[in-house]
């Protein structure tokens, strides 16, 4: 089933989110669920946090070649045990922030622990897109938009679009 995205400003895009606490059939459920909202949006990542579940659980899939087979990824409980000096810049966009980018400067590469849903303890090391989407998301699970890191002006003038895109929104 498909759920709604939550557009910023929201306050619970704003809160850290608790762990999850045990792999359940509720959870693969969800996980379900949010990919089926990444792909219809279309995004190339989703944290429950987005869909109003302030738990700490993401999907991703960067395999954005239209000719490539789909490689979703769901992360339970996901961190980051590794960074590289070396960093990359990337025109970023966010599902709760419609068609707003803007360029965010972070680590090239990670290396990123999680439980996948059979409660399996998984490392890998990430770079590129994969890189980039993965840190966005984690950041959602800590209360953090890629706004938070702009000059505070520049956040300003986006969040005050997305108030205004809410309220056409809720008029429609
Ligand atoms: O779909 C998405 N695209 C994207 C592009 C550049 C950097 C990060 C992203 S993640 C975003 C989906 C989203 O909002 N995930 O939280
Ligand atoms: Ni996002």
């Amino acid at each position: 089933m498909k759920r709604k995205i939550l557009i910023h400003p929201d306050p619970r895009l704003k809160k850290v989110c608790a762990a999850v606490p045990d792999i359940s059939d509720e959870l693969r459920v969800l996980a379900k669920d949010m990919l089926e909202t990444m792909y219809a949006a279309p995004g190339i990542g989703l944290a429950a946090p987005q869909i109003g579940i302030l738990e700490r659980l993401v999907v991703l899939d960067c395999e954005k070649e239209d000719d490539s087979e789909p490689a979703p990824l769901v992360m339970v409980n996901p961190r980051i045990i590794a960074s590289s000096d070396e960093t990359n810049v990337y025109d970023e966009g966010c599902l709760s922030i419609p068609d707003q980018y803007a360029e965010v400067t972070r680590p090239a590469e990670v290396r990123v622990e999680w439980l996948d849903l059979d409660g399996n303890l998984q490392e890998r090391d990430m770079d590129g897109l994969w890189a980039t989407c993965v840190q966005h998301e984690i950041d959602h699970l800590e209360g953090k938009l890629f706004i938070d890191y702009l000059k505070p002006l520049k956040r300003q003038m986006i969040t005050r679009k997305m108030q205004k895109l809410k309220r056409e929104m809720a008029r429609a």
